[in-house]
């Protein structure tokens, strides 16, 4: 049966702007408060999104969330009209205003830790949604991931949701941004890699002295049990504590895996000789490919500034492998050259295309962050909610309905804005009719 890989990216919201609230995400901080572009940001997300269809893979979209999060502002004791609460609330409490603004969601590499079916007890595809407890603004997201997932992947005979984990920082769940599973065929039976920044209950571990470790491994344990994994069939790593210092404030940033290859730096991982030698036990498939960047070839700061390792390494049709890459990749130096060198070598990866994601790249978010990655079978991508799936019309609907709603550009004084509300509210009311999500938002439960 056709086994492959699907990747749902997030949309870009309407609000999409740069408030600095990342604590220990270095793009984030240097950017706040510049103005953005959502609609150059959407329109980027699109085409990226559009590339991998036109290359052969099966591309998804996963709606954005609300904002400002009118619902967590009068939560917060901000009252009156709405209208009232965004003006009371930037006025009185900038900061938390500005967080109940971010068009975060769009990061759908944090939206969920994913389990396919190959690797789960009930061989259903497991979804949990992350709790992004570390940061206020993305603690936001949880509850509305679960009904945008449950409005994507609607149907219980295939698809199994789970609640996120409790809201805690004992349990920092950051989704799949801290996941990588290594398989030899998408469809059979894979190695889940849970990639941990600390540890929650016994602080005599090691753990970064100056960033948050978001996610711990209490959290990456408790998803393993929910989605009915086998032991066998899971590796535990420690992110190196010391790159979580220096800005690498998930794994993503730092190592990307797909099917038999595993692509990191280095410094990517605490005990790292142990790590692997664990992971080519349990590793399954005929060969593993391990391929390992020397700090001498390109050093933490450039893959930190460059994303060399928030790329998606996709397999195509005829079996070779792509990294998809963002284009500050090319603009740097050393990581443009380690790249053209890399698709000579004798590794499965034999092809770059880079991709101009600036307006997520400025808040940390490069093409991997961009996507939640879903192995499927043909009776699973059947059961999707077909309307998520892009293909040439509904990238055309997609893209008028950016050009109808968004803003050209937006500053981060416009965004207690009514009239941007309004239009966000439109603007969403009309892609859940495009996406065939039913009432996903609050706003549409009144
Ligand atoms: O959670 N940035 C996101 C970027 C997420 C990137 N995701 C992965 N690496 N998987 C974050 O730090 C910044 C928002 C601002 O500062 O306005 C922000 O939320």
């Amino acid at each position: 049966m056709k086994q492959f890989e699907a990747n749902f990216d997030g949309l870009v919201g309407p609000t999409h702007n740069y408030a600095g609230l990342s604590y220990g995400n270095v793009a984030s901080l240097s950017n706040a408060s510049a103005s953005s572009s959502p609609k150059q940001a959407a329109k980027q997300g699109l085409k990226k999104m559009k590339a991998l269809a036109d290359l052969g893979m099966v591309q998804g979209v996963l709606a954005p969330q609300e904002r400002p999060d009118i619902v967590s502002l009068r939560r917060l004791g901000f009252s009156g009209t709405d209208a009232n609460v965004l003006a009371t609330a930037a006025q009185q409490a900038p900061a938390i205003f500005q967080a109940c603004c971010s068009a975060s969601s769009m990061w759908t590499a944090n939206a969920a830790t994913v389990s396919p079916s190959g690797d789960t007890k009930d061989g259903k595809i497991h979804f949990t949604p992350a709790n992004l407890t570390n940061k206020f603004h993305r603690s936001l997201e949880p509850q509305v991931t679960g009904k945008i997932l449950r409005a994507t992947f609607a149907n219980d005979t295939y698809f199994s949701h789970h609640t996120h984990l409790p809201d805690n920082e004992h349990f920092g769940d950051e989704g799949a941004a801290n996941h990588t599973r290594l398989c030899n065929q998408y469809g059979e039976a894979g190695l889940e890699m849970f990639v941990y920044g600390r540890h929650a209950f016994d602080t005599s571990k090691p753990a970064p002295k100056k960033f948050p470790a978001r996610q711990t491994l209490e959290a990456s344990q408790a998803v393993a049990r929910l989605h009915g994994l086998n032991d066998a069939n899971v590796v535990y790593v420690q992110q190196n504590p010391d790159l979580i210092d220096q800005g690498v404030f998930h794994n993503d940033v730092i190592a990307v895996g797909n099917q038999n290859v595993l692509f990191y730096h280095e410094q990517a991982f605490y005990q790292s000789s142990q790590a692997l030698v664990e992971i080519e036990q349990k590793f399954a498939g005929d060969k593993i490919h391990f391929i390992c960047v020397k700090t001498a070839e390109v050093s933490v700061q450039d893959a930190i500034s460059s994303y060399l390792f928030n790329t998606q390494i996709i397999t195509l049709a005829n079996g070779e492998m792509a990294i998809i890459a963002p284009t500050n990749c090319q603009e740097n130096p050393a990581v443009s050259a380690y790249l053209a060198k890399l698709v000579q070598q004798n590794t499965p990866i034999k092809h770059v295309h880079y991709f101009d994601v600036k307006e997520s790249m400025r808040n940390g978010g490069g093409p991997a962050c961009l996507r939640l990655r879903v192995a499927m079978n043909a009776q699973e991508y059947a059961a999707v909610n077909q309307s998520t799936l892009l293909n040439d019309s509904q990238f055309e609907r997609l893209n008028s309905w950016v050009d109808k709603h968004y803003r050209d550009i937006l500053n981060v004084s416009d965004l207690h804005d009514p009239q941007l509300l309004i239009e966000s509210r439109t603007a969403l009311d009309e892609l859940t009719q495009l996406l065939q999500l039913g009432s996903v938002y609050p706003f549409q439960q009144v």
